[in-house]
């Protein structure tokens, strides 16, 4: 029943991520401060018309103690999310080992890690263990917090194995699963250990989604190659039983960009900045600090550019802004030191006594300041190496209403698919194309700059963060009724 006193009933919506969109601080033995991050998924789920949503997993912290984690769940409680309590041991084998060293690198295209390559089979086993581990301590929470009709909706690749075990508990259960990372060639996919079991577990769900078709197409290929299933237009079937594979697009929530330019402060910063780079046509990069965002090859291509035109070299300035991420991984410490040693190399042989051509943050911005310097940006360089979306694109797009900037964007970030036809394409392992690019933006023509805007924006502020949030949600609740109706059949 639907309805209550006449007022349609909201259906509830248990989303279920790796992380809780909150950051818990331990404050005391039963005292917790909580920060909620605003981030997107956040904001398309508030957009989700008639849900109500609650959020279910890790809060990110170690909590050994019944004291701690009964205050830790009654003050999560109050922003609608539930926690998940891992030990140490399996959080770090699961998150930092199956999680970030093995599947975020072979999604990415990177390979598998050369030491599990080699010899350490065990270790690879017991981190895949954790994983299967972890992902049944998050089934154990979404069982106990559902209700029937309820809606479960599961993401990213660190909760592969979560809709099998939902299913396990309750076959009626509606389990959507998405995918945030590209899902790779199925020739990439077959080298993982433990490919079927990943593939069976994700086919559990009733509807399974990426961003591209790209994407979902490399599913199902690696589902009939490895797994020997049909593929059929709508997806995956199995003896019988359709696990529906579509492509659904993310966006961002487009207006709070808009009305975050509004406000006095950000007005004032933009004033601010466009006077410190007076003369000068800005260039902006804001990425996490992680080698599938092709960092240096960005900033060796900003140098090859500067290299090969003079006259440009005091009347431009490259603003990247790179938040540290999995600063605990050795291979993340290599790439900050490399990507320091480039800046510094490149300010020293380009840079005056006043000037210095690129200026490097390592950190993170908060929203207003990352709005201003959107909105200041003449050309936005966008060059991952591989990307599921890339929401900064998206970002970089909603704040330049009155400036038109261009887009550089990576052919193998997701959004390649939506804004390739207003941004300028290029491959980032190809350095001289992309200097050749950043030449061509730099100098392009009003008329060409305002059209390729056009088109871009139009698609920004159309697909939205909570478009895509709602059309996932309803695909997921007809794709279960089409289901019954096919075996009443
Ligand atoms: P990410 O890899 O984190 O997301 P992206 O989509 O670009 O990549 O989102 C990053 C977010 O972090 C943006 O909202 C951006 O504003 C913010 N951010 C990045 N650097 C920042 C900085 N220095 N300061 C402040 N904020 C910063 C994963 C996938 C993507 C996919 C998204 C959503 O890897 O491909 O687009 O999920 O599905």
């Amino acid at each position: 029943n639907r309805r209550s006193r006449g007022r349609p009933m909201k259906q509830r919506l248990l989303v279920v991520a790796n992380r809780l969109p909150v950051s818990a601080v331990r404050r005391g033995e039963d005292s917790w401060y909580l920060e909620v991050s605003a981030g997107g998924l956040v904001s398309a789920l508030l957009g989700v018309k008639d849900v109500d949503a609650r959020w279910i997993g890790w809060a990110g912290v170690n909590v050994p103690d019944e004291v701690g984690q009964r205050a830790l769940t009654k003050a999560l409680a109050e922003k609608r999310c539930i926690p998940v309590f891992l030990d140490e041991e399996i959080a770090h084998q699961y998150y930092n080992g199956y999680c970030n060293n093995i599947l975020w690198p072979l999604f990415h295209y990177l390979g598998l890690p050369q030491e599990d390559r080699l010899a350490t089979t065990r270790s690879f086993q017991s981190q895949f263990d954790s994983y299967k581990r972890a992902n049944k301590m998050f089934a154990d929470v979404v069982n106990k917090h559902y209700q029937e009709g309820d809606v479960v909706w599961c993401h990213d690749y660190h909760l592969m194995f979560l809709p099998k075990c939902l299913k396990e508990y309750n076959s009626k259960m509606k389990v959507g699963w998405f995918l945030h990372t590209p899902f790779p060639s199925s020739e990439i996919h077959r080298t993982l250990p433990s490919r079927s079991e990943l593939l069976r577990s994700v086919l559990a769900a009733d509807l399974v989604g990426f961003h591209t078709y790209d994407y979902a197409r490399h599913f199902v290929s690696a589902c009939t190659r490895i797994l020997g299933l049909e593929g059929t237009p709508e997806g995956v079937e199995d003896q019988g039983k359709l696990t529906r594979v579509a492509a659904f697009p993310i966006g961002i929530d487009s207006d709070r960009f808009k009305r975050a330019l509004e406000l006095p402060a950000v007005r004032e910063h933009i004033n601010e900045l466009t006077h410190r780079f007076a003369g000068r046509k800005v260039m902006l990069g804001v990425d996490r600090l992680d080698m599938i965002k092709g960092i240096p090859q960005k900033i060796l291509a900003f140098e090859k550019f500067l290299e090969e035109n003079p006259s440009w070299r005091d009347r431009v300035v490259l603003l990247q802004i790179a938040v540290p991420t999995r600063t605990d991984v050795p291979e993340y410490q290599k790439l900050t030191s490399q990507v320091h040693e480039i800046v510094g190399r490149i300010n020293g042989r380009f840079g005056t006594l006043t000037a210095v051509p690129i200026h490097h943050l390592d950190r993170s911005l908060d929203f207003h300041a990352l709005c201003a310097l959107y909105a200041v940006t003449d050309v936005a360089l966008v060059t991952s190496l591989r990307d599921g979306m890339n929401l900064v694109s998206y970002e970089f797009v909603a704040c330049q209403g009155s400036k038109k900037g261009v887009l550089i964007l990576s052919e193998f970030a997701g959004a390649a698919q939506s804004l390739g036809a207003g941004a300028l394409l290029v491959n980032p392992w190809n350095i001289t194309e992309v200097a050749a690019s950043i030449g061509y933006a730099l100098n392009m023509s009003p008329d060409e700059r305002e059209k390729r805007h056009r088109h871009n924006y139009a698609h920004v502020t159309t697909h939205t963060a909570q478009d895509w949030a709602e059309t996932f949600v309803s695909e997921l609740n007809d794709t279960v009724v089409e289901a019954q109706l096919r075996t009443r059949q």
